[in-house]
């Protein structure tokens, strides 16, 4: 299956969602006009895109009818796709690699958005690139999330550093970076706890995790990805503001693209951070990974419109 297949199977939830909306609005030969327009925007408000890209898009919309550039509903689509994956650069979707050493990876967010899952995805993504990685348990909370990890590990064939349960998760950290330099490998991934904005001290105990890795090894961590939940919608955006706060969140991993019916949300991201969606996350398997491409997420999302 292609990379467009791929996304357009992850986001079917999203697509039957947006298209009942979006079918009678860009029918063949319906002319242009205002009553078109919110209709346009209502469908896009429930397709999740969020009120700000949506006025946004509807303005570039109305302005490119005025000055006479479009004027039937079929043009609307082209349009739209054009001016969703454009609003994404090229470059900034690679992962930032360390110049030398070990590139690190924090991966962060709340409870349950994905986080272990993805870090497992990331490894498996990462080691069939040749590279070598080596996963830190920082999540200490539960004996169970280190467990958890550590299958991961196994199945991906990667090294793991992990303290006892209840242990300082920065500890983790830095063992894992001393072990990685140790070790020369090529990437370290952080796993960490789930946490809440309202939990100040583990918010707080984010900003010393990074602090320590920084420690070690200077211009670490080179990606501080927040993984969300793609299923919550808004609430996303909410959390990237929250977690961008205390840690300088440099990508995001969407996970659960495929039980959402939320993928909209991935152009509000974009418009109201200049963070990039670096991978998406289509199902609970370490293959189930996706480097974000905007011009496949927009093909997939108004597929067969
Ligand atoms: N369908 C689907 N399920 C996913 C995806 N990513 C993660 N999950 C599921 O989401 C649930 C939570 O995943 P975890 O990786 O444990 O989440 P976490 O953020 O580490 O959770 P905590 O450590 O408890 O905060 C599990 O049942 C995963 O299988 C995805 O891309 N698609
Ligand atoms: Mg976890």
């Amino acid at each position: 299956m292609g990379l467009f297949d791929r996304f357009k199977k992850g986001l079917s939830r999203t697509r039957d969602k947006l298209a009942d909306g979006l079918r009678g609005v860009l029918s063949f030969g319906r002319k242009i006009d205002d009553a078109l327009l919110d209709e346009l925007a209502d469908a896009m408000l429930v397709g999740d895109m969020g009120p700000r890209a949506v006025t946004a898009l509807q303005g570039e919309i109305h302005d490119a009818w005025k000055t006479g550039r479009i004027s039937e509903a079929q043009e609307i689509l082209p349009f739209l796709k054009e001016h969703i994956a454009n609003a994404w650069n090229a470059g900034d979707r690679q992962l930032r690699m360390a110049q030398s050493g070990p590139t690190v990876i924090f991966v962060v967010g709340v409870n349950g958005s994905g986080k272990t899952t993805s870090v497992a995805k990331l490894a498996s993504y990462l080691v069939k690139q040749g590279k070598s990685v080596l996963l830190g348990a920082c999540d200490t909370f539960r004996a169970a999330a280190i467990d958890q990890l550590g299958i991961w590990a196994e199945r991906c064939g990667v090294e793991l550093v992990k303290h006892q349960p209840g242990s300082d998760p920065a500890a983790v950290a830095f063992d894992a970076c001393e072990a990685g330099v140790a070790r020369g490998v090529d990437v370290i991934l952080l796993d960490t706890a789930g946490r809440l904005h309202t939990q100040e001290h583990l918010m707080r105990e984010l900003g010393k995790i990074q602090r320590v890795v920084t420690k070690h090894i200077p211009d670490a961590p080179h990606e501080v990805m927040l993984v969300l939940d793609a299923t919550i919608g808004q609430n996303a955006l909410q959390q990237a503001k929250v977690f961008s706060d205390v840690v300088e969140v440099t990508g995001l991993f969407l996970a659960k693209l495929d039980g959402s019916a939320k993928g909209g949300i991935v152009v509000g991201i974009r418009d109201q951070f200049d963070i990039p969606v670096k991978f998406v996350g289509l199902g609970e398997t370490i293959d189930d990974i996706e480097p974000f491409d905007p011009g496949a997420f927009v093909e997939a999302l108004f597929a067969d419109l």
